[in-house]
């Protein structure tokens, strides 16, 4: 009997050493240590020993079981770490390849156009303010001195949602609120989308941007919106361009003026962009006629101010030579992605 035990306990460390995997093992200390196992079968014959030899064989068939359950713990614990190790080698992460593009996306030439201008205004000490699309008969005109009857009023020209209600023409109305609603001296921009009921060519599009700005307090004259929009044309196209103020008419403001600098493209020459006459109009301005400053609660015979009005679009499509207004607005990815 001992002779067979030591055969099965050779037999059971030889296979277990022989093992390749841990189904293998888990087979094996069924074979031998489970409930029918072998080494637990020799101990139910222990019955046919006298009573000196039984604790003697029991202590022998318990070393055996223990050495072979030590050995399948210390290779299991060997095979799982050995796997683990071949998992964490299978999963190495080569950091030195080059990482897969990420599409940031681009900013639209607009948006590029209206940064700009924006930190010029900042810079002067200007706050961006925006205001509805969608406004009121009383901001849109009434407020900015537009008669009942001024053309600009005309179903043809003016997007009505109903009675009273329009899409914008200009953004002054977020500038007629920030008169109601702060103290002068007040310096604001508000850029924005606008709408007008034009015949889409490659010049207009019934909508559009704007930026438009407007600087009250006491004394301001005509001087500081020369010097403020001098300065903005030279950030803008270069510190030689030239500025010229020709007397025009808005309604919302007296005297009025349209600002022209001299062409980028040809430098005053003349050439296509300018059409040979060697000065592009830019924007529109003037100074607060009386009548907006009273609708707003400011009294013009303490306080004076000068707006303007500039129009985005031409501006972005003569920066970036394109052709037609209307791609600003297709949103076709393959004329977006070359700005
Ligand atoms: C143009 C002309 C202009 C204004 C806009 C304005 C706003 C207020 C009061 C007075 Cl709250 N005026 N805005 C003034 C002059 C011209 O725009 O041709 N824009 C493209």
């Amino acid at each position: 009997m001992k002779a067979q035990l030591e055969a099965i306990k050779s037999a059971a460390i030889a296979a277990v050493n022989a093992a390749n995997d841990q189904d293998e093992i888990e087979a094996l200390r069924v074979q031998y240590l489970g409930k029918k196992g072998e080494l637990t079968a020799i101990l139910k014959q222990m019955g046919s020993l006298s009573p000196e030899e039984r604790p003697v064989m029991g202590q022998l068939v318990n070393e055996a079981k223990a050495a072979v359950e030590s050995l399948i713990a210390e290779k299991t614990t060997a095979m799982k770490a050995k796997a683990q190790e071949e998992k964490l080698k299978a999963e190495t992460i080569d950091i030195t390849l080059p990482a897969k593009p990420v599409n940031k996306g681009k900013l639209h030439p607009l948006n590029t156009v209206l940064d700009d201008m924006i930190d010029i205004f900042v810079s002067m000490g200007f706050d961006v303010v925006d205001g509805p699309e969608v406004e009121t008969d009383h901001y849109n005109f009434e407020c900015l001195n537009v008669p009942a009857d001024h053309p600009a009023r005309d179903m043809q020209d003016t997007f009505y949602l109903g009675e009273n209600l329009l899409l914008r023409t200009q953004t002054s109305a977020a500038q007629i609120r920030t008169m109601e609603n702060r103290k002068p001296p007040i310096r604001v921009i508000c850029p924005g989308r606008v709408f007008r009921a034009d015949e889409v060519d490659a010049t207009h599009s019934p909508v559009f941007h704007q930026i438009e700005g407007l600087v009250v307090d006491k004394g301001i004259t005509m001087c500081d919106l020369k010097g403020v929009l001098e300065q903005f044309a030279q950030e803008i196209y270069g510190k030689d361009t030239q500025v010229k103020f020709r007397p025009s008419f808005f309604p919302f403001t007296e005297p009025s003026v349209e600002v022209d600098v001299t062409c980028s493209e040809c430098g005053g020459k003349g050439c296509r962009v300018c059409k040979g006459s060697g000065w592009i109009e830019i924007l529109g301005a003037g100074m607060v006629h009386p009548n907006v400053l009273r609708s707003c609660g400011i009294d013009p015979e303490e306080y004076s101010g000068f707006a303007f009005g500039i129009g985005l679009d031409r501006l972005t499509t003569t920066r970036y030579k394109i052709s037609d207004i209307r791609l600003l607005f297709e949103n076709d990815k393959r004329f977006l992605e070359q700005f």
